[in-house]
């Protein structure tokens, strides 16, 4: 970094969009999106259960409430929620062996050997928020539900992840078009314990620290076809990494089926996709693996338009801004 001087704040905010410089600036990084909310969306399982939006409404409160340092609050889940959990749980269980890439099978191993995972509870936020620190120096944050990519991933780049805390409906435990807890348990943090790809995601977030709402744009999708939906080679077979498939059994079935397309990951290429969160995705993308996904997501950052960098002070927790010019 000899050549680059640190740049003045000011400076900064003339030419990008705000962005949080402290992870204690995450408290204006809970933007929603309203979409698939049980309120408001006549098609969610939960629409027309009052019961179950009134207990979206309390844990809701809990993530507007927290503050940087608190404890996340401890939730009593229900019989219901447990019995939820119970069944996504064994199903993650009997496939995971078959299906998820090596790094998640081991690190689930790991939250099983050191009863975070078990089926008769669910696990909560902060005892997982402790295992991911001791891991790979990842934290969680309540959130009160599905984000806007631009916070989502702002908090990437403090190696914060934030979570969602209630559960999806009892209807339907296979699927849902929302995030929930038991979406980010069973399908994130596996692997944010990985340091690989721990590492992965906090790239992820820094390079969409004040980068323009189309790199943003394309930043996002790059997340969703790896973060959520990627999957890798391991041994010439094809195995699933993405979250929303080792959270959703239906889908990670078809995901390995001859329903879909596989295409290699190709940053440039895999940015500017489209796609729906309604539906199964008709098109994956196969990363060679965790490092090779690594270098050439890397490369293709480095093409992007910032006229700054930014690395992460683990020990202040402050992105410090780097003149590239
Ligand atoms: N579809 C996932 C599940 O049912 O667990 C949840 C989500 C993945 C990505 C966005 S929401
Ligand atoms: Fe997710």
């Amino acid at each position: 970094f000899s050549s680059m001087n640190l740049m003045a704040e000011n400076n900064v905010s003339v030419k990008a969009p705000w962005f949080p410089k402290h992870a204690s600036e995450l408290e204006n990084c809970n933007h929603l999106m309203t979409k698939y909310e049980p309120d408001l969306d006549m098609n969610h399982p939960g629409f027309a259960d009052k019961v179950y939006r009134q207990r979206r409404k309390e844990i809701a409160e809990i993530a507007f409430a927290f503050k940087y340092g608190d404890p996340i609050p401890h939730i009593n889940y229900t019989e219901v929620e447990v019995k939820t959990w119970r069944s996504v749980f064994k199903t993650v269980q009997d496939l995971a062996p078959k299906h998820a890439c090596a790094e998640y099978r081991s690190t689930f191993q790991k939250l099983q050997d050191e009863q975070i995972f078990v089926d008769h509870r669910l696990p909560q936020l902060q005892e997982m928020s402790d295992f991911l620190r001791k891991n790979t120096g990842f934290t969680l944050r309540p959130a009160a539900g599905l984000l806007t990519a631009r916070d989502l991933l702002a908090s990437l780049a403090f190696r914060i992840f934030q979570s969602t805390q209630y559960v999806r409906h009892v209807n339907s435990p296979f699927h849902t078009p929302e995030p929930d807890t038991i979406h980010e348990l069973l399908g994130h943090m596996p692997l944010l314990a990985d340091p690989s790809f721990a590492q992965f995601s906090q790239e992820i977030g820094l390079a969409s620290l004040g980068a323009s709402d189309e790199e943003i744009e394309k930043l996002s999708t790059v997340y969703w076809f790896t973060v959520e939906f990627g999957l890798c080679k391991e041994h010439g077979q094809v195995k699933a990494y993405g979250a929303g498939l080792l959270s959703a059994y239906g889908e990670l079935l078809h995901a390995i089926s001859d329903k879909c397309e596989h295409r290699s990951f190709e940053p440039a290429v895999t940015a500017v996709q489209p796609y729906q969160d309604q539906e199964y995705q008709p098109i994956y993308y196969v990363a060679e693996s965790f490092d090779d996904m690594k270098d050439k997501f890397r490369r293709w950052v480095s093409t992007m338009s910032r006229p700054f960098e930014v690395r992460f002070n683990p020990h202040t927790e402050r992105v410090e801004i780097l003149d590239s010019v």
